[in-house]
């Protein structure tokens, strides 16, 4: 195996490492799923249930929202099997979809990532997410992925502050389904929630499915490429095991 080869196989190794990274815990996740087996607002709205509450790790605030579920008369979709929420519920007033506080250490990376539509009926909707802190905290290698105002941004540093969040968006009915994440690493350790809300009043509402907070550290090589790295620094070992023959070899022939 070639000097170059090797110093290859190792630059591998370490970008696989790096690459292992995000082995942050998912601390809520809801798809939804579980809640529309017991329809509770008759055969007319399928297996959907206006102004749902009971989700099993997230609170409905300011307003309500609607488990939409298959065969709802509205005829609304999502690419993620078939139950989702319209964050606009059934009261004339949306709400605000809201995890508990987590604690975080110094260093964590705490992610929330969800998928979102327009409300697919009509107009356009006023919706807002973030992470809001118990206390000031560092918002470190903030990224941003697909918010329709600010694309993929990494927006570096930031803080400190209580709040990591967009501002108010707008989502027209036939925006499709996109994935949205907000991310940073914790430059102290601290406790927040994460929310994504609308303040959309006429019961349609941008509709939200996977709802993911993960929290935890950042940069633990995954077994596999540990064992990748320490072969690329055998590798780099005997390479230099023979070097240190060569010359001794050569004099020998000499
Ligand atoms: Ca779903
Ligand atoms: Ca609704
Ligand atoms: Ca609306």
């Amino acid at each position: 195996m070639s000097t170059r080869l090797l110093a290859a196989s190792a630059a591998l190794a370490i970008a696989l490492c790096a690459g292992a990274s995000a082995q942050a815990s998912v601390v809520v996740f809801d798809d939804f799923e579980s809640y529309v087996n017991s329809p509770a607002n008759g055969p007319a709205y399928g297996t959907s249930e206006l102004n749902f509450a009971a989700f099993d790790h997230l609170t409905v605030q300011s307003g309500t929202v609607d488990l939409i579920g298959a065969d709802d008369p509205w005829n609304l979709m999502t690419a993620y099997g078939s139950a989702f929420v319209d964050l606009d519920g059934s009261t004339g007033q949306g709400g605000i979809l809201r995890t508990a506080q987590f604690s975080f250490n110094a260093g964590d990376i705490v992610t929330l990532e969800f998928d979102l539509s327009g409300n697919q009926r009509g107009g356009a909707d006023e919706w807002s997410y973030g992470l809001e802190t118990t206390g000031p905290t560092q918002f470190l290698n903030v990224s941003v992925l697909n918010s329709p105002t600010l694309g993929l941004r990494n927006l570096g540093n930031l803080g400190p502050g209580t709040a990591l969040a967009s501002g108010s968006e707008s989502l027209n009915y036939d925006d499709p389904w996109r994935h949205y994440a907000i991310s940073f690493q914790a430059g102290n350790a601290g406790a927040l929630s994460a929310f994504v809300g609308t303040s959309s009043h006429d019961n349609i509402g941008p509709l939200i499915d996977n709802f993911s907070l993960s929290i935890g550290a950042a940069a633990v090589p995954e077994p596999g490429a540990w064992a990748m790295m320490l072969m690329g620094f055998a590798g780099i070992g005997s390479l230099l095991r023979a070097r240190r023959r060569g010359p001794v070899l050569a004099q020998a022939r000499a």
